[in-house]
């Protein structure tokens, strides 16, 4: 495993909770019920839950409750890790086609090949609506990503991230160094802990921005889609502070969303927004995001004010910017009307 690098703070007096509980809600199982039948050569580990598929042998299938009926496959060269923590089993595989693949109790989590459609848009949406963000939290994102994209803007003095299972961040330095280069950044402090607590423990109106860059809300993230989560979110922003959290797919998870934008709408009393991104590898080839602002000065999400200038978006390790631009900010906005209808009239 990779040297930690990043100043990682210790949360010993932030307690630690959610520890994996087998079968919960039936993921687990259901992700057990895809038999193995792939040689890996790693460890003893458990392979059903990680969705090596028998349907298609040699195949990675996603298959969740969450998306009942369908699984997005792909193609498995080589299985390069796996492992079970507290939380989560944690998976890579090299794909024949987009590349070293983190997998997370059966979900993918990112791809080489697409993951600049994710972290740069759950990034860059939110700090490039506020003029000069300085202090940055980031919960979850532990594969480091979202810290690559926060780290391209100069303004930004302090980058705080709460990542809960260490295995994620090991494993991610392992194997995706150009995903991890984020921990790289001297701003950036690692806490390894629960976020639900972290933010509690935060003081009043710390931060201008808070990324939620999570998994599913079942396991382990499954309090982060929750209302009192949102009540630490806007407490923890300063007035007209800005959050954006991962929120799924509109052809998918459409209760998730209304469920969502009604606890948001309640809570955030400036802007609430959701946008979308295109990413091939997540089920139903997109994903969401919760845009809100505290009250306090206006955030126009739709108009970003604060565009990443070409020159500090590339420095030195990192590549230049392949997906995010102020066109593609504006666009992530207009929602299909199907989604518009339910999104708008929410109260
Ligand atoms: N359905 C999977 C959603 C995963 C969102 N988080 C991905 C983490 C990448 N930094």
């Amino acid at each position: 495993m990779a040297e930690e690098s990043g100043a990682p703070v210790s949360c010993a007096d932030l307690p630690v909770k959610r520890p994996r509980e087998d079968e919960e809600n039936g993921v687990s199982s259901a992700a057990a019920a895809v038999a193995m039948e792939m040689e890996a050569d790693t460890n003893n580990t458990s392979k059903e839950a990680d969705g090596i598929s028998s349907v298609i042998p040699g195949w990675f299938s996603e298959i969740s409750p969450m998306w009942p009926g369908e699984a997005h496959s792909l193609k498995v060269e080589k299985v390069l890790f796996q492992g079970k923590s507290d939380y989560q089993n944690v998976m890579v595989f090299q794909s024949s086609t987009y590349g070293k693949v983190l997998v997370l109790d059966g979900v993918i989590q990112l791809t080489e090949r697409d993951e600049c459609a994710y972290q740069e848009m759950i990034t860059h949406l939110p700090l490039c609506s506020i003029p000069n963000p300085k202090k940055v939290l980031v919960i979850g994102g532990g594969d480091g990503g979202v810290l690559r994209e926060v780290s391209r803007h100069s303004s930004v003095e302090q980058i705080d991230i709460c990542e809960i299972d260490k295995m994620v961040v090991d494993v991610s330095k392992q194997y995706f160094p150009d995903v991890a280069v984020g921990y790289d950044d001297p701003r950036v402090k690692l806490h390894i802990g629960d976020g639900v607590a972290f933010l509690k423990a935060v003081p009043e109106g710390t931060y201008d921005a808070i990324i939620v860059d999570s998994s599913d809300p079942i396991g382990p993230a499954q309090e982060l889609f929750e209302k009192p989560f949102f009540e630490s979110v806007a407490k923890a922003l300063r007035p007209g502070g800005v959050v954006c959290t991962q929120a799924e797919s509109i052809w998918l998870h459409m209760h998730i969303i209304e469920d969502i934008v009604a606890n948001c709408r309640q809570i955030f009393k400036g802007s609430v927004n959701y946008a979308w991104t295109t990413v091939p590898t997540y089920p139903s080839g997109m994903i969401g995001f919760m845009l809100c602002s505290t009250e306090g000065p206006l955030v126009d999400f739709k108009h970003p004010v604060n565009p990443i200038d070409k020159d500090e978006s590339c420095c030195k390790s990192k590549r230049p910017l392949k997906f995010y631009n102020s066109e593609i900010h504006s666009a992530a906005f207009c929602l299909p009307s199907f989604a518009k209808k339910v999104i708008e009239s929410k109260p």
